[in-house]
C-alpha cells in the first residue's frame, strides 16, 4: 500500500486535558510514524484556511474561536494509507456516535471539543500540512537514519 502522509491536530480541549501522549502513543503503536510534531497557537488566519470548506456553515465562527483559543499539537503522520488509518482511529464527527476503540470513542464527548482532527483526503492532507508546517521542519526518514521498519505488503 502507498505510503501517504496526513496533518493531524490534537486539539486545544486534549491538550488542556493532558490527553496528548495518550493519542500520539495510539497513532505510534498503530504503526504510523511521525514526520513533524510542534506545539503552537493557531492563528486566526491559518484556522480560516485551514476550515475554508465551511466558511458559509453556522458554527464556523465558534470553530475557529475554538481552534485558536489555546495551544495545539500539530504532527504530520507517515504510513501505509495513513490518511485513512488516522480517519478510522479517529472515529465519527460527533463523538456521541463514535463506537468505543476510536479516539474520539474513548476521549470526547462533545461536537466542538472532539479532541483530533486528521486530514480527510490525500488532497486535503497535503494542502493542510503546507498551512502548518515548512517543508524544512517534516523529516525524511528514509534518508535521515531513522529507518523504516513498517513492512509494505
Ligand atoms: P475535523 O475537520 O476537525 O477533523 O473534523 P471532521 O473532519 O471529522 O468533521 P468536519 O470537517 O465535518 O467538521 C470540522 C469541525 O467542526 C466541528 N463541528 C462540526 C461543529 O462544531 N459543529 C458541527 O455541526 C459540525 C458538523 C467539529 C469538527
Amino acid at each position: 500500500m502507498q505510503s501517504e502522509r496526513t496533518l493531524v491536530l490534537i486539539k486545544p480541549d486534549a491538550v488542556q486535558r493532558g490527553l496528548v501522549g495518550e493519542i500520539v502513543g495510539r497513532l505510534e503503536r498503530r504503526g504510523l510514524h511521525p514526520v513533524g510534531i510542534k506545539l503552537m497557537k493557531v492563528t486566526t488566519a491559518m484556522a480560516e484556511r485551514h476550515y475554508g470548506e465551511h466558511r458559509d456553515k453556522p458554527f464556523f465562527g465558534g470553530l475557529v474561536e475554538f481552534i485558536t483559543s489555546s495551544p495545539v499539537v500539530a504532527m504530520v503522520w507517515e504510513g501505509p494509507g495513513a490518511v485513512a488509518l488516522v480517519r478510522t482511529m479517529m472515529g465519527t464527527t460527533n463523538p456521541q456516535s463514535s463506537p468505543p476503540g476510536t479516539i474520539r470513542g474513548d476521549l470526547a464527548v462533545s461536537l466542538a471539543m472532539n479532541v483530533i482532527h486528521g486530514s480527510d483526503s490525500p488532497q486535503s492532507a497535503a494542502r493542510e500540512v503546507a498551512i502548518f508546517f515548512s517543508e524544512k521542519e517534516l523529516l525524511d526518514w528514509e534518508s535521515s537514519g531513522a529507518g523504516w521498519i513498517l513492512s509494505d505488503d
